[in-house]
């Protein structure tokens, strides 16, 4: 007998809507098939390699479905209560001698993408009063998140592309052809930008790699890897220098831009072409065409992110979406509202952006969002001395192949007090945990979008609940996170984990009855509670925030607003219409006006220029993509894997020639080397090679048959991870120079 049932997919951010099939013919029920939901308001059908894989994911037997607790030095099943026992006793060991402080958490991607993650990883945070908390951010988009705080005093006050309506799309460093978008939420990505095409659009790319996305593109410049700032900076000059600046509606919310104007002179594109590696004339072109369409919107992600001006680079796309008037407008970059985003405050100054309100203890890294740099977890660990961490809790994180160094960063974990991962396998990381709670598979777990639903190119919102329950009553996600928070709030890991919702909503309902913005502003607190839906606590949670969010009912004071029931009553979503301007809603700086020019972006400016000139090496490495892959943790599913998803260095015909490659090439960096095949392609600029992250599953201890079949080898370890944007703490992980040569 098989049925099916709806399943946003969790393996990317485009959140396409799924329709799984479910048999239940061998007495245990599973997922079998996958294809993209044809009624979803947001995905229309859409589905990729990796989402039509869901059930291989969701049934990999490597997948753990028992806690792992280590015996006698070795990792062996447990029983859940065994399980939370023991963490009680591991981590209660370190909280008593040297407290939640002195414990470390690295926070991984798809926290991104699980509902446990989005409501309770904040939870545990809290709950450790720590100051070392680590995430996948600093491996990607923290730069974003420090442009926008400075811009728009909000570091999550996101400019999305409006694609759907543009006349002029401009790439810079991103590759959505194969990632399916990222802080841009749009599933069919692809079909967007063969749409942009089919309406007279057009489409520049700017990427070191003739990548599929710039396939498609009227336009692609090739820049050096890590130039992307100054080239910006020269599309900013251009628009000052030839009269092309107009801001439109928003002029008179926009401070700095005589500052940047300033700023711009010394980036003349005749000054940075050789530097940048692109004809002067052709920056000049790329600045008049944004100026002249009538809609344009500059895009940019991880090419010009995890790079050496990361930040810079990140400001820098928006300021010229602000100085050529896209900013805010249809056709632009424009500020989604998801539905479960606290409702938008009231116009006018708010308190801004700061960071370095604390410093890392070995380097002394500021913290940006309450967080310290990825890269230096391994030496909070290893370096002897106050405040070392004593303890390492990773949830849904696989740093020892993501972040740099990662040979470094296992020798750390190794020798740590205590470690837990809250993982569903065994991997290069979580072999090192003393516990391992593996959360139940997609299959098993609600769904919705906290974050991504921020960043749509459309709004709308959308809830599945789990499509099966969790097989053997083990706990689902949310579950085991409320029990580690009970552990360490010292109720103990057999407390009611509802106690934990319980908490939250009581808190967060005091504050919304005493906004005197707020709809429930003077009601009691315990009657709203009580009107909250949901069987479960986060569905509770979840329908309280859409009530008070800015489509919510209000707890009545919108009767057509929405509710959880009326998101469950639309199984395939509600659309939440188009983009709409907002800028007022979204400036929460001291001075209640965009600033273009924040302080801290002027003044790394001048290290920007310090760099232009500098001499270049001669070969460097970026990272690259495959669609059916992800990260590092999805080459154990065999349909993903083969064909071309393959770990190899990519280098220029001309380049191989000259270095004599032929099969394989021996890549030294500042990090380490390795040994990895060589595929020759034209498709990438003289002297830059590509190699995927994620690989590198040779390690004992793991539990990752298919994976071990084609390890792969670790791009990272190339990288010794020293080399951070200053600004946002981020790791440079494209533009690392690099010494090649013949294997053997
Ligand atoms: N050189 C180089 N390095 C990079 C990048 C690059 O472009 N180049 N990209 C960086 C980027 S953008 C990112 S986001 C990071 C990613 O860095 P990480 O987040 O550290 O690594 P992932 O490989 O995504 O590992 C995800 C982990 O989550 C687990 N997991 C999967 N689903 C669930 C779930 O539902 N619950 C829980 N609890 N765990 C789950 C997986 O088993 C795996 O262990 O890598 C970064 N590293
Ligand atoms: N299939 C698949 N999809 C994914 C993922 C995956 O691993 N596989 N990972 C997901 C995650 S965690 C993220 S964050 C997103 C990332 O989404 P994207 O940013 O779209 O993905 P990337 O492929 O990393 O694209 C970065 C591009 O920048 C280019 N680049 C490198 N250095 C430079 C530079 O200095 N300047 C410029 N202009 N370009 C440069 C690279 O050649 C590459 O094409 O993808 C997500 N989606
Ligand atoms: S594009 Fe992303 S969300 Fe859509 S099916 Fe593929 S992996 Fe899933
Ligand atoms: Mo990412």
């Amino acid at each position: 007998m098989t049925e099916s049932a709806l399943r946003i997919c969790p393996l990317c951010e485009a959140t396409c809507g799924l329709v799984v099939t479910i048999d239940r013919s061998d007495g245990a029920a599973r997922i079998t098939h996958a294809r993209g939901d044809a009624d979803d308001v947001f995905s229309a059908g859409f589905v990729c390699p990796k989402g039509a894989s869901l059930p291989g994911l969701d049934n990999d037997p490597d997948r753990l479905s028992r806690p792992l607790i280590r015996r006698d030095g070795v990792l062996v099943e447990a029983s859940w209560d065994e399980a939370f026992d023991a963490v009680a006793a591991g981590l209660g060991g370190v909280l008593s001698a040297h407290g939640g402080t002195s414990v470390g958490v690295y926070l991984g991607n798809p926290n991104a993408h699980t509902v446990a993650g989005a409501l309770y990883a904040p939870v545990i945070v809290k709950a450790l009063g720590t100051r070392q908390v680590f995430s996948a951010s600093t491996l990607d988009q923290m730069p974003k998140h420090v442009s926008l705080g400075y811009l728009f005093g909000s570091p999550v006050a996101f400019t999305v592309p409006d694609i759907d309506r543009t006349d002029h799309l401009v790439i810079i460093g991103a590759n959505p052809m194969v990632s399916n978008g990222s802080l841009a939420t749009a599933a069919d990505f692809p079909g967007k930008l063969r749409a942009l095409r089919r309406r007279g659009g057009r489409l520049t790319v700017i990427d070191p790699a003739r990548t599929r996305t710039a396939a498609l593109a009227d336009r692609h410049l090739a820049p050096r890897p890590g130039t992307d700032a100054a080239l910006l900076f020269a599309v900013v000059h251009v628009l000052f220098d030839e009269g092309l600046t107009d801001l439109g509606e928003i002029a008179a919310q926009v401070d700095g831009v005589d500052e940047v104007r300033a700023l711009a002179e010394a980036f003349a594109p005749e000054t940075v072409a050789e530097h940048c590696g692109v004809p002067a004339a052709e920056i000049r072109e790329l600045a008049r065409e944004i100026a002249a369409a009538p809609s344009a919107a500059v895009y940019g992600r991880i090419g010009t992110s995890t790079v050496e001006f990361g930040t810079i680079g990140s400001w820098l796309v928006d300021v010229v979406n602000i100085l050529t008037g896209n900013l805010d407008r249809p056709g632009g970059a424009m500020f989604p509202l998801g539905a479960a985003a606290p409702a938008p405050r009231k116009p006018g100054p708010g308190r801004g952006f700061v960071t370095g309100r604390w410093h890392s203890r070995v380097s002394g890294h500021p913290e940006v969002l309450s967080e310290l740099p990825a890269a230096a977890l391994a030496e909070e660990i290893d370096t002897p001395g106050d405040g070392q961490l004593k303890a390492v809790i990773t949830i849904a994180g696989n740093p020892v192949l993501s972040a740099p160094d990662g040979a470094r960063l296992d020798r750390a974990l190794a020798g740590v007090g205590f470690m837990l991962s809250v993982d569903p396998y065994l991997n290069e990381t979580t072999r090192h945990a003393d516990v391992v709670l593996p959360p139940p598979p997609p299959s098993a777990s609600p769904h919705f979008d906290f974050a991504l639903n921020n960043l749509a190119v459309h709004n709308n919102v959308r809830y599945t609940p789990p499509v099966l329950p969790p097989a053997d009553g083990r706990p689902d996600e949310a579950e085991i996170l409320s029990r580690l928070a009970l552990i360490l709030y010292g109720v103990g890991p057999h407390g009611d984990p509802g106690l934990v919702d319980d908490q939250v909503i009581a808190a967060t309902l005091a504050k919304a009855t005493t906004d005197p913005n707020s709809p429930v502003h003077g009601r009691p607190v315990e009657e709203l509670a009580a009107v909250l839906t949901g069987v479960r606590g986060y569905e509770r949670r979840l329908d309280m925030m859409l009530r008070l969010g800015p489509y919510g009912d209000g707890f009545g004071a919108h009767p057509d607003g929405l509710t959880l029931d009326k998101v469950k009553a639309a199984p395939h979503g509600i659309d939440l219409g188009p983009l709409k301007p907002r800028l007022a809603q979204v400036i929460s700086t001291p001075s209640g006006k965009v600033e273009l020019a924040p302080p801290a972006l002027v003044a790394d400016t001048a290290r920007l220029r310090a760099s232009i000139g500098r001499a270049g090496e001669a070969f460097v490495l970026i990272g690259r993509r495959h669609l059916r892959s992800n990260n590092s943790w999805m080459h154990n599913v065999a349909a993903l894997t083969g064909g071309s998803n393959r770990c190899t260095l990519q280098v220029h015909p001309d380049d191989a020639a000259e270095l004599g490659l032929t099969d394989s090439a021996k890549v030294r960096g500042p990090g380490g080397e390795v040994i990895v095949p060589v595929e020759v392609t034209p498709g990438l600029r003289r002297g830059v090679v590509s190699l995927p992250h994620g690989w590198g599953h040779d390690r004992a201890d793991t539990r990752l048959a298919v994976a071990a079949t084609e390890p792969g080898v670790n791009a990272n370890q190339l990288n010794d991870g020293s080399a951070l944007d200053p600004l946002s703490g981020t790791a440079v992980l494209n533009g690392i120079p690099v010494d090649i040569a013949p294997a053997g």
